[in-house]
């Protein structure tokens, strides 16, 4: 049986989550078209006759000062010692780019343990040729799969190849798990990615969220979560709530749905927003929702 650990790393908005998603064939990692979607190492679990591939999807690798995106940045780097194998996600839609160059030069050591993944391809017009070009002259050793993770192509010949580099080993979760995280977390994320997508600009950022209370009735039929979205000004909480509270009324009634379908118990789901004022420069708020 083939067991492997396989963090999947690259740009923000490379397709990461996506990507996981796509080949656990489950919603596991959410999903936004801003940037820094995801704070988290998230673990979605493929399992096959052939064995068990863990895959971690990670932070997108940013480089910025800004005290969110150096936890984000450790988080991200911090898998580069938990894994056994590497994913390296490359948006063909963006040119090259300082960051991409920095991933390139930390994937040179890693040759032998990775796989890029061209993703977007699509789209039309990419410059995947471009960086066919620059992966020969860089990362020779890697194997290259051009994907869409969007549309599912190439999806099977990635599979294929990192189980062909997987390791053998010991199968570390039973076959219908797909992934670990506790519900708490999950309902958080499932909120912050139907608030992360109602809003633009800098408010996606601005934004996370708090489960205050998960009571499951005796019987096990019914969950009731009493949760919070936090935003960091008046004005933000204002665009979230929308007029007449439509806004929050449309993210509580996806987020509800979504929930519906991944806990066997009937949801009900209160959900409200309110301000804790600058919570990117705090600390302790980072090291609780950061990990
Ligand atoms: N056309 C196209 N769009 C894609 C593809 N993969 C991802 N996207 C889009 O790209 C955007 C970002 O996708 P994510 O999966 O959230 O990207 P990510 O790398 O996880 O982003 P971060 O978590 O912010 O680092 C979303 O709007 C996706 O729908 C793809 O293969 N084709
Ligand atoms: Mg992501």
């Amino acid at each position: 049986m083939k067991s492997s650990f396989i963090s999947i790393m690259g740009r923000p908005s490379a397709g990461k989550s996506t990507l996981l998603n796509k080949i656990c064939g489950e919603k596991i990692s959410i999903i936004a078209p801003t940037p820094q979607t995801t704070r988290n190492k998230i673990r979605g679990i493929l399992s096959e006759e052939r064995g068990q591939l863990i895959f971690i999807d990670t932070p997108g690798f940013h480089l910025s000062g800004k005290k969110l995106n150096l936890h984000l940045k450790d988080v991200s780097i911090s898998s580069l010692d938990e894994s056994d194998l590497f994913v390296y996600v490359i948006d063909t839609t963006r040119a090259i780019g300082t960051e991409e160059k920095e991933l390139l030069s930390i994937f040179t050591s890693l040759q032998d343990k990775t796989v890029v993944a061209l993703n977007k391809c699509d789209i039309s017009g990419t410059k995947a040729g471009s960086y066919k070009h620059t992966l020969k002259e860089i990362l020779p050793g890697c194997s290259t799969v051009e994907i869409s993770a969007l549309e599912g192509t190439g999806i099977q010949e990635l599979k294929n190849v990192l189980f062909s580099m997987a390791q053998e080993g010991e199968q570390m979760y039973p076959d219908d798990f797909y992934t670990d995280q506790l519900p708490e977390f999950r309902i958080s994320e499932i909120i912050r990615e139907k608030a992360i997508n109602s809003v633009k600009e800098e408010i996606p950022h601005s934004i996370y969220v708090e489960v205050a209370d998960l009571e499951i009735s005796e019987d096990g039929e019914k969950g009731w979560i009493r949760a919070f979205i936090l935003v960091e000004r008046e004005t933000q909480k204002g665009i979230i709530v929308g007029k007449g509270g439509t806004g929050i009324r449309d993210i509580r009634k996806a987020a509800q749905k979504e929930l519906n379908h991944i806990f066997p118990y009937k949801v009900y789901l209160d959900l409200r927003v309110k301000v804790n004022h600058k919570w990117r420069k705090k600390d302790h708020i980072l090291k609780k929702i950061i990990f």
